[in-house]
């Protein structure tokens, strides 16, 4: 018999607006088990997705997504939707290659309204459904539903703002709140909501108008001026109501009711559907990261996204680990490490996140040095623009950023950094392409994206050695600098002490050659040197050059090494379109030097989820595609 019963009988999700109460509580509890065992065999996003799973089964009752609209922010706490939209069949699939995606994807199910895999998109999203909806006369209802986290970022705000101009009915924004982003919430927002929950609220302005009366002196109290009091008391007791802030907006509030109790969902989404009505609605339901699953619950954050563990114990699966060759510790530790080590010999160093403080490893830092660790939430652009306002008084900050998030702030790297030419550092982990998380999250545009902007220093280490001295390079180059490295671990190389700072704008020459230059850039500078060694067995004698700078780049050795070999193969792991090869490739045209180019970059399409080593080999920039495209490339060059 299935531990499923319920759940696998339900084919479509229209079924759930038959069940009764009783019914909906069964399969809330059935999907959680199915969330636990499945996610415990795959690995992949979970606390999130046991916060959702009666809010998602309310839903389903209430509303029919084949004709109403739904936006998850960020899609990571969808499972439990994915589950009940004819997907569940296809978990043992998640986040790998050609399996399903660990976010939405339009491309996915119709279900799938819109996709993400970045916060704080919902409310924009589903307000342009509604409006596009209102202008073709239909009559569904949109909806949004986004964490607390999200909502730290401006974008959600911007759509708040719209939305309540706009007074669109049927549109509902759902706040999930879990006092929880990845690490703990931050920010005066999520103390705001806090109030509401516990009633603090009503009671800090009570005890505010009752302090202003009694220091009033006694014998000036006329009974007018009582009458006054009492009255401004019961005012407040009426305006200072739960979510002011979204009433004021032009939402009409609800709750906060509780998220897990089925029942007072479907009452309080029945209440949504009248007022939606009128004009926009805010829902504000409380939520636990994890629950029904004790480990999350009391460890959220452990549990925010994990690999494959033991559903019974809760113990995590460890990958097996050979003692006699140690696993190099993760480019992310590195840069942690290196950065709080240099703070405490230069206490102008801080240090921003928007909201990834363990993801960067500036978690080390804050340990460390909390006074100058920042967490501004899921706020990008004005993490930046923060930076270059901390830089502007003369300190000097370090912006770690993941490469794909550090997309939002495009303008605010330009505009308020590189054109004032203050000396921010942009720390971006997650360069090149990730893995699991898919389109969304690989890190292939920031080479193309930076190498445009002027001023800015434009890194990429070959080694977790090489990244401890670009940072230490970009801190004290007095100019914007950004540096780039992988996700995972290092090479294991010796980590030199003390750091030293890299000639700017200098390439390193790793092996000379005459038959092809390979030069390559950060992580595929080894795959560059193993694919020499080879070739050289063949007879095929190839020059290597570690780049180490995108911008400035060094055109003296590159164009040295292009005259002094047949042909050049430039490699990065990045998009090809505008990045370091296209830099090879506009040199080559610069200099007039007439040479054929292999360009071993990802090209202009998108790469899908699934494991690094085997997109990677996709892509043509893996060891296997490496030596052969090279080995080809070769073999049809015209005889010398
Ligand atoms: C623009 C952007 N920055 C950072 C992230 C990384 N990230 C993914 S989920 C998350 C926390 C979201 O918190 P919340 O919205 O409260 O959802 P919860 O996981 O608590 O349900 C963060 C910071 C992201 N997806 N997008």
């Amino acid at each position: 018999m299935s531990d499923y019963p319920l759940l696998d009988s339900v084919a479509a999700p229209q079924q759930v607006h038959h069940f009764s109460l009783v019914q909906m509580e069964q399969l809330a509890l059935e999907v959680r088990q199915f969330l636990i065992d499945s996610v415990s065999a795959t690995g992949g996003h979970f606390s999130s997705n046991l916060g959702t799973v009666e809010l998602t089964v309310a839903l389903m009752h209430h509303f029919d997504f084949l004709v109403d609209r739904i936006v998850w922010d960020v899609g990571h706490q969808a499972y439990p939707y994915k589950i009940l939209t004819g997907r569940k069949d296809r978990f043992p699939t998640l986040r790998r290659h050609h399996g399903l995606s660990g976010f939405l994807k339009r491309e996915e199910s119709i279900y799938d309204h819109f996709g993400a895999g970045h916060a704080s998109t919902s409310i924009s999203a589903a307000l342009g459904m509604a409006t596009a909806r209102d202008l073709q006369s239909k009559d569904h209802t949109c909806i949004a539903v986004i964490g607390d986290g999200s909502m730290t970022a401006g974008m959600a705000f911007e759509g708040l703002n719209q939305a309540g101009y706009l007074e669109t009915r049927k549109f509902m924004v759902i706040l999930n709140d879990n006092d929880m982003s990845i690490n703990p919430n931050v920010g005066s927002l999520q103390g705001y909501l806090n109030q509401m929950i516990s009633g603090q609220y009503y009671k800090r302005w009570r005890d505010r108008i009752e302090h202003a009366i009694k220091t009033i002196p006694v014998e000036s109290v006329s009974r007018r001026l009582a009458r006054v009091a009492k009255w401004s008391e019961e005012s407040f007791k009426r305006i200072a109501v739960p979510g002011l802030l979204f009433e004021d907006l032009g939402f009409s509030y609800l709750g906060p009711v509780n998220g897990h109790d089925v029942a007072a969902v479907l009452r309080a989404l029945g209440e949504a559907k009248e007022r939606m009505l009128e004009g926009p609605v805010l829902l504000h339901v409380q939520t636990k990261k994890g629950f029904g699953y004790d480990p999350a619950v009391k460890d959220p954050l452990k549990w925010h996204g994990v690999g494959a563990f033991d559903a019974e114990s809760g113990e995590m699966t460890k990958a097996a680990v050979d003692p006699a060759r140690p696993t190099p510790p993760s480019y992310t530790a590195v840069f942690g490490n290196t950065l709080t080590e240099l703070a405490r010999r230069d206490e102008k160093i801080v240090a921003i996140t928007a909201a990834m403080l363990d993801g960067t490893g500036l978690n080390i830092f804050q340990k460390a040095h909390p006074a100058r660790c920042f967490d501004v939430g899921i706020a990008e652009q004005h993490a930046v623009t923060f930076a270059a306002g901390l830089a502007a008084e003369g300190l000097r900050p370090v912006a770690a950023i993941y490469s794909t998030f550090l997309q939002r702030g495009f303008d605010q790297v330009l505009h308020d950094v590189c054109l004032q030419n203050l000396p921010v550092t942009f720390a971006m982990d997650r360069g090149g392409i990730v893995g699991a998380d898919g389109p969304t999250h690989h890190g292939l545009y920031d080479l193309a994206f930076l190498r445009c902007m002027p001023n800015l220093i434009l890194m990429a280490p070959k080694d977790e050695n090489e990244l401890r001295q670009m940072l230490f390079t970009a801190l004290y180059c007095n100019r914007p600098a950004a540096l780039r490295y992988p996700r995972g671990n290092g090479l294991g190389v010796a980590l030199q002490e003390p750091i030293s700072a890299l000639p700017i704008g200098k390439g390193e020459l790793l092996r000379e050659g005459d038959q092809l230059l390979l030069a390559a850039l950060g992580t595929l500078v080894a795959p560059a040197l193993q694919v020499a060694a080879r070739l050289e067995k063949e007879g095929i004698s190839c020059a290597v050059i570690n780049a180490r700078f995108v911008k400035p780049l060094d055109a003296d050795l590159l164009s040295h090494w292009t005259r002094r070999t047949r042909a050049v193969v430039a490699m990065e792991e990045g998009c090809a379109p505008g990045g370091f090869t296209s830099a090879v490739a506009e040199l080559l045209a610069d200099q007039g030097l007439e040479r054929p180019l292999l360009r071993c970059a990802v090209p202009d399409h998108i790469v899908h989820h699934g494991d690094q080593a085997i997109l990677m080999e996709e892509e043509g920039l893996g060891p296997i595609a490496l030596y052969e495209r090279i080995r080809d490339f070769h073999r049809k060059l015209p005889r010398a």
